[in-house]
């Protein structure tokens, strides 16, 4: 079945956090969230851009995925004969980078093809998982004590794993304080690229933590040093920001630079390659996991139908809309079970009804496209 996309509104809403979320590239207190529609034949889709507020995770932001999508990826879309969703992402391919505007189309396209279909989105791109598993993602906070705290609020809610930021100042010996209070728990870290090889025997230390991995240590483009960063460390190297693509992945794989992948939507450009480096994943017996970027209600509905994919065998960065949202855009909200899980919709398209009242009253800009 064809979709031929005849119209696209863009809005850019902006959503005040519960409380700030700090890495180590800076805190964020609201969000600037650009959500897509796309419509055909009288339905539509949504998506969400994944992109910051700053170009600090990666070089899109809010200002400039806005312009991105008005002027190149909108226009390869709109009118075109596109023969599922799956052809999306190859319309906008020539267009260098800008992964996550290009992301936020190609989801709503995936959104707007399952509805069509009456079916839920994770029966569309191929999902089987009816329960995925929850992990949260807990930022550098102003105490130890205060993590400490977090900590033991998200164990109590169920989450199955504990990651914490960390950067320079705020790594080797939190870890431990927060070891020594949970010797049992899953527990992993996140450096957000905050790193360099320089800091090698420094990072050996958090060994003795036996954490799950350590997510992005070194530089956000680099791959090579990760690769021998991981030839001497025993905790496994879980690669986000340096992986774009499912090439990236197979090139890390190759080099041995990563045990464990993160895989976001945003950051791939779309379901389509998130699958490929999912399935290269699984056939190199390279766990991946659902990584997160403080989504509003749709981006996190999104998250879910892809973590229901075989190979998010790992608790992902999905967690309850509550953590981040005191409404959410949807309603019902996500929630999670006290055993750590999500279980996954089965109504239409990503699954989770729209509260429209509410979402228009968020939004600051928007662009209706033909
Ligand atoms: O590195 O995973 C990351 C949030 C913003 C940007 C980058 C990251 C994150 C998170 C939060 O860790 C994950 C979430 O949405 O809960
Ligand atoms: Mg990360």
């Amino acid at each position: 079945m064809g979709i031929k996309i005849d119209q696209i509104i863009l809005r850019h809403i902006r959503m005040p956090l519960v409380h700030f979320f700090e890495t180590s590239f800076g805190r964020t207190r609201e969000r600037d969230i650009v959500l897509v529609e796309a419509f055909a034949d009288g339905v539509s889709g949504w998506g969400e851009v994944t992109a910051g507020e700053n170009p600090f995770y990666s070089e899109e932001w809010t200002g400039s995925v806005w312009p991105i999508l008005i002027d190149y990826v909108a226009p390869r879309i709109l009118h075109h004969e596109l023969s599922s969703a799956a052809d999306t992402a190859a319309r906008t391919k020539h267009i260098r980078g800008h992964h996550m505007a290009r992301g936020g189309v190609e989801a709503a396209i995936w959104d707007l093809q399952a509805r069509l279909r009456n079916e839920p989105l994770w029966k569309t791109i191929g999902g089987a998982r009816r329960e995925i598993p929850c992990g949260v993602s807990i930022g550098i906070q102003d105490s130890v004590e205060q993590l400490l705290e977090k900590i033991q609020t998200e164990l109590a809610a169920g989450y199955q794993r504990i990651k914490m930021k960390i950067k320079p100042g705020w790594d080797v010996e939190v870890v431990r304080q927060v070891r020594e209070r949970f010797p049992g728990i899953k527990l992993m870290v996140d450096a957000n690229s905050a790193y360099t090889l320089k800091d090698l025997d420094h990072l050996k230390k958090l060994d003795r933590f036996y954490l799950m991995m350590i997510e992005q240590p070194l530089a956000h483009d680099d791959i090579v040093d990760h690769a021998v960063l991981q030839g001497s460390l025993d905790t496994p190297v879980c690669l986000d920001e340096c992986i774009r693509s499912a090439h990236h992945a197979a090139q890390a794989i190759r080099l041995k630079a990563a045990r464990i992948v993160n895989i976001k939507l945003g950051r791939v450009g779309g379901f389509a390659e998130a699958r490929r480096l999912h399935d290269i994943c699984e056939g190199n017996a390279v766990p991946v996991w659902c990584g997160g970027m403080l989504e509003s209600g749709i981006g996190r509905a999104h998250n879910i139908a892809l973590s229901t994919l075989p190979n998010f065998t790992l608790p992902g960065d999905v967690s309850a809309s509550k953590r981040y949202w005191k409404r959410d855009i949807i309603d019902p909200a996500i929630e999670v079970s006290s055993r750590g899980t999500i279980h996954v919709s089965d109504a239409p398209g990503f699954g989770y009804p729209i509260d429209q009242d509410f979402l228009e009253s968020l939004v600051v800009r928007r662009e209706v496209l033909h």
